[in-house]
């Protein structure tokens, strides 16, 4: 496909923050001097301690340290909801769309204030204290927000697991951040389907065992029968009635936590990224500014899911800080009609639309009529996150969804980097379908060959960050060594994403892909590891080697192959029950798409599976092996050829 490129909209060099000669002005102070950069932009959120040293970081080699704006002091939960009262305490604050397109509601920032010092009051009588570690299993309900401002406000650090997690999953993360308060809902509701979360909370807290938690905090949603522990479990609108609608915050160092986010990586159990509270606002805030445009009134609608980074970011933090409307909705692209996105966007008049590639690709295949059916007239910018967005993808959603008029801002950015860091500005930068163009302010970008030399001008390698920014995570809870060797020791001194990417001769980055053991599934990321230990505890599995294919709506699926145990037969059967374990033990998000039962697996002659080789060989690229001659027995790789399963 030649490139193509789309300029400016002439109504947006108006209107925008900043134009292209902006852009270029404001990036280069930005890493001429983050001193004074910082210290200006930090001035966008209130702080009863205003910082006076801004950067002190460190990428090593050696230590790793990472402190920003270290002497000032703040509150989050102040920034998103109490500064605002005077100016806008009538605005709304949050649109709720339910699952059911006949529930709504709107909650003003008044009554967010009302609600979420509720909520911090009922956590408060009940010992939870600065520091202390809340986990926060809940469905797509203005509750699940109330709950993580009402941790920010107590200065209680959330860990919120994404409620497609299984019991096993939310386990491991409640033990890892030791958390003695759970805050969940009685079910969850998504497509006309109930989610159960009480009944997975109790199975999670079983399997943790006795001592850990203490409280659940029970929102009831669809009013289904749960089973509640006297002493543990209460219902929140039952607590909610006896506390009052004020609670004070706390004052909170720049540097204290604000959240534990678990993340999937190349080797082991998912990581708890650590975001602390200064920089990570500013950062949120000032990205969601600038990347949307946006300005007072305007609508603001991301799909993301809270359990997920890009919901911290930029469904709660940084446009509430900002002072948006920002839109929750509770259910899927897809219920009760295809059209529901578009039909959401009319009823709510919706101006900035923020979404997943993989949506894109879904609605596609049900062609233009569902999207044209509806105006979208409000619509006035566009954007994608989670994984590369395909050029087909992106010129649809241009066409179609934004009828040619509304940019698209695609946003590269990671749960550890807790904002955006490279993307287009909607006034100032021309785009390029399935480029996410150039960094944000104070970003410094690097492309490294294997060895970590930096390549200069249009090149392809490695994507590193040579200095840090201010919504960097700080370490993996209660594992800093973890932190510096999965981020700092690839290239020693630099922040490894642990993606590919391209820069061409305009300086435009495109991502290539993750260069790890990470697959990418409709943008949620899996740790290839996590799916092979699942396998593995199998009775019946003997060993197990999973590994990312091509797919059409995913971007990637989940291929797996697998050896049985001697005596074990592969039958069809087998295989469903395979993929149903693995959505028990990890969540349906895991569910491997493809399972090819292998008699062996290709290992080097030290026992070291080939991955190179089953990645190629579930591409359908058997042409280009490489070399198998260092196999212990090179039989296995015709045999594993002969029998590749037929993608779905
Ligand atoms: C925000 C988020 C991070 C990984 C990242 C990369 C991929 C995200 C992308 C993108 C290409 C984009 N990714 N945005 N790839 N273009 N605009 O998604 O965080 O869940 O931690 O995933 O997602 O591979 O490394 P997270």
């Amino acid at each position: 496909m030649e490139e193509k490129i789309y300029d400016v909209p002439s109504e947006w060099t108006h209107r925008a923050y900043l134009d292209d000669a902006g852009y270029r002005a404001k990036y280069e102070a930005s890493v001429k001097d983050p001193e004074a950069f910082w210290a200006e932009e930090a001035k966008r959120i209130h702080w009863f301690k205003e910082p006076t040293r801004i950067k002190n970081t460190n990428f090593g080699p050696g230590d790793v340290s990472i402190r920003w704006f270290e002497d000032g002091v703040t509150n989050v939960a102040y920034n998103c909801v109490d500064r605002h009262l005077h100016t806008r305490g009538d605005q709304v604050a949050i649109i709720w769309e339910g699952d059911d397109p006949s529930e709504s509601k709107k909650i003003t920032y008044r009554e967010l204030y009302a609600q979420v010092n509720r909520m911090a009051n009922i956590m408060r009588n009940r010992g939870v204290e600065k520091g202390d570690r809340v986990t926060i299993y809940m469905p797509m309900i203005p509750e699940a927000a109330y709950a993580m401002l009402a941790c920010a406000r107590l200065g209680a650090i959330h860990s919120v697991v994404f409620g497609g997690f299984s019991p096993d999953s939310l386990a491991s993360r409640i033990q890892d951040a030791k958390s003695a308060f759970v805050i969940t809902a009685d079910e969850g509701l998504r497509g006309g389907r109930k989610v159960p979360l009480k009944v997975n909370v109790d199975a999670a807290i079983e399997r943790v065992g006795a001592g850990v938690v203490d409280h659940v905090l029970v929102v009831r949603r669809t009013g289904g029968a749960v089973n509640m522990v006297p002493g543990r479990d209460v219902y929140y609108d039952e607590a909610a009635g006896l506390v009052s609608d004020d609670c004070p915050y706390e004052e909170m160092n720049a540097e204290d936590p604000l959240f534990i986010l678990y993340t999937s990586g190349s080797t082991g159990t998912p990581k708890g990224v650590l975001h602390t509270t200064g920089g990570y606002l500013v950062y949120a805030a000032m990205t969601h500014q600038y990347v949307f445009d946006y300005h007072d009134g305007d609508i603001y609608w991301c799909t993301a899911d809270v359990g997920w980074v890009t919901g911290h970011s930029y469904i709660l933090y940084g446009p509430l800080a900002n002072g948006a409307t920002t839109l929750m909705f509770e259910g899927v692209p897809t219920y009760p009609s295809i059209s529901r996105f578009w039909e959401v966007i009319d009823k709510h008049n919706v101006n900035i639309f923020y979404t997943a590639p993989t949506a894109i690709r879904s609605l596609m295949q049900a062609g233009e009529e569902p999207v044209k059916k509806t105006s979208r007239k409000t619509l006035r910018l566009l954007g994608s996150v989670g994984e590369p967005i395909n050029p087909e993808a992106w010129e649809w959603y241009h066409r179609v969804v934004g009828d040619s008029r509304c940019p698209i801002v695609d946003t590269w950015w990671q749960t550890e980097t807790g904002g955006i860091l490279i993307t287009p500005l909607p006034g100032a930068t021309k785009l390029k379908p399935g480029s996410a163009t150039r960094p944000f302010f104070g970003v410094k970008p690097q492309i490294v060959d294997a060895e970590g030399n930096v390549q200069e001008g249009a090149t392809e390698g490695n994507l590193v960050i040579a200095d840090s920014w201010p919504g960097q995570m700080r370490t993996v809870y209660g594992d800093h060594e973890r932190f510096v060797q999965t981020y700092f020791s690839t290239y020693p001194g630099k922040y490894f994403t642990g993606d590919g990417c391209r820069r061409d001769a305009d300086g435009y980055y495109w991502i290539t892909g993750r260069v790890d053991d990470v697959i990418n599934v409709s943008g949620h990321r899996m740790g290839t590891a996590e799916v092979e230990s699942a396998l593995v505890a199998h009775p019946k599995v003997s060993e197990a080697a999973v590994v990312g294919y091509p797919h059409d709506i995913k971007g990637q699926g989940i291929y797996a192959y697998v050896t049985l145990m001697a005596g074990e037969q592969p039958t069809e059967e087998l295989r469903k029950e395979l993929v149903a374990w693995v959505r028990k033990e990890i969540g349906p998000i895991a569910s491997p798409d493809l399972i090819q039962f292998a008699p062996g697996l290709p290992k080097t002659r030290s026992g070291k599976i080939m991955r190179r080789i089953l990645r190629k060989i579930a591409e359908d690229e058997f042409g280009s092996l490489g070399d198998t001659s260092t196999l212990a027995d090179p039989a296995v790789v015709d045999d594993l050829i002969t029998n590749r399963q037929n993608k779905r």
